[in-house]
């Protein structure tokens, strides 16, 4: 019989992990600066807003009204104040979605928040979003359609110009970015200035990315680019949310026929899951609509996603080492609905509470070893598990094995591969026992695990 250690009351059990001497050296593709700064992030919103909102259209034909856009009590601060309440960190907003009509006053085009009465033709959407962001310390991201229906130009290289034009006034004007999200829905038809038309383009050569990530990089060197193939942030490849199992952060993607990959150009069944020991550290973002659709429609409002629904692509998302958009379209009001506003607001009290305090802790100062035991409190059971591994030096381990002792003998509790940024695995039933192990049953490098801790699910 194992003798149970002694424990400080009210304090989680930690365990010290012994150093193994040199730092090691990094395995295969590690993270930039800006993408660790991203990982850290785990939880993002994403804003879908401008006239679909009024006109119950998912995408825009690209002739509306711009004078349709009247959120009459838009309300930046309330909207951000919501996101904070669901644990979200960062805010991307849709500055132009397919349609054209652009939430700031750019001088590229005519349709813009300018044509609207709404605030005297004087509103910016991106100013009032980025600056209510900032007060409550969350990052703010731009969306910029590349497909843009109403503009004439569209298909020639002028509109590649435009478009840059866009990205520079976005980049430059609304303080810092931290990701940017290039949309993979490319052509098709629309009014393209009255022409009303089908355009296709060539996805993999029309938009010159390089060049456009090339200007991103110069204008903002701390974002984060976002597409289907990254650079930095690939799409996960569904628009559920759910990241693959496993999910690896590195990946070499490759074109629907096989060829070189590009935004709306990938063989997405493999996005998923990654590639495991990619040449590429290219992690994933999982975007999914708290609503059926990505904007707001009124008759959506019965189906917004419950508490335990969002609780489980927390899970499915950020519990395999992805990060988490979630959208939270605003209403014709220019507010978040009320619906939303509670269920995320329970949401966030149940993750919060959840992981405010580990029943049990390693606390891994630099280097661990394949094997990582620790005491359990007593009678406190645990049904989530959270792994992490020191990304800095790459992805090294392949699979764990997760167990506990309670009378002489190891019982398995769990078992996972990819851990990368973050593992969390959630039991079907909370178990105790006197030890918890951590066994890395699996790795390429030697494993360096930077946190392992239990905790007890809130309920919801
Ligand atoms: C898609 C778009 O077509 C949808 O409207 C939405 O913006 C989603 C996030 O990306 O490709």
């Amino acid at each position: 019989m194992i003798p149970r250690r002694k424990f400080l009351s009210g304090l989680a059990a930690a365990t010290a992990v012994p150093l193994l001497g040199a730092r090691p050296t990094p395995f295969g593709a590690v993270p930039s600066q800006r993408q660790l700064l991203w990982h850290q992030l785990e939880t993002t919103a994403f804003l879908h807003f401008t006239i679909n909102t009024f006109t119950d259209k998912e995408w825009g034909y690209g002739d509306e009204d711009p004078n349709l856009f009247q959120p009459a009590h838009f309300d930046p601060d309330a909207i951000i104040e919501t996101l904070v309440s669901a644990n979200m960190h960062g805010v991307i907003l849709t500055c132009k979605h397919h349609d054209g009509f652009c939430l700031w006053p750019t001088k590229t085009t005519e349709r813009s928040v300018k044509a609207s009465s709404w605030r005297g033709g004087q509103g910016d959407v991106v100013r009032d979003i980025s600056a209510a962001a900032r007060r409550r310390n969350m990052k703010f991201g731009v969306y910029l359609s590349p497909w843009d229906r109403n503009n004439a130009a569209y298909g020639t290289p002028a509109y590649i110009d435009i478009y840059r034009r866009q990205l520079t006034e976005l980049l430059t004007e609304y303080g810092p970015i931290f990701e940017v999200w290039h949309d993979g829905a490319n052509g098709g038809d629309g009014y393209y200035g009255g022409a009303r038309e089908k355009r296709t383009i060539d996805k993999r050569t029309y938009y010159d990315w390089p060049n456009t990530w090339a200007l991103v990089r110069k204008l903002q060197p701390e974002a984060v680019i976002f597409s289907d193939v990254g650079p930095d942030i690939r799409w996960v490849g569904n628009e559920r949310g759910i990241a693959g199992d496993p999910c690896w952060a590195t990946y070499d993607p490759v074109g629907a026929d096989g060829g070189p990959a590009s935004p709306g150009d990938v063989r997405e069944r493999e996005s998923p899951a990654g590639t495991k020991h990619g040449t590429k550290w290219m992690p994933a973002e999982c975007d999914v609509s708290i609503r059926p659709g990505w904007f707001w429609h009124a008759q959506e409002t019965p189906r917004v996603k419950t508490p335990k629904q969002l609780s489980n692509l927390y899970y499915q998302s950020v519990g395999r080492g992805a990060n988490f958009l979630l959208n939270v379209p605003p209403n014709r009001d220019g507010l978040i609905d009320a619906a939303d506003a509670a269920s995320l607001k329970t949401y966030g009290e149940y993750i919060r509470k959840t992981f405010e305090k580990p029943v049990a802790q390693a606390s891994v100062k630099q280097l661990a070893k394949p094997e990582i035991v620790i005491d359990l409190p007593p009678d406190t059971p645990f049904n989530v598990i959270r792994i992490k591994e020191d990304i800095r030096l790459g992805q090294r381990i392949e699979a764990v094995a997760v167990e506990t002792m309670e009378s002489g003998a190891w019982k398995p509790v769990a078992a996972a591969t990819s851990i990368g940024p973050r593992r969390i695995v959630r039991l079907e039933a909370p178990v105790s026992g006197l030890r918890l192990r951590l066994r890395v049953t699996q790795s390429a490098a030697p494993p360096i695990v930077s946190e392992f801790a239990v905790f007890r699910e809130a309920t919801l």
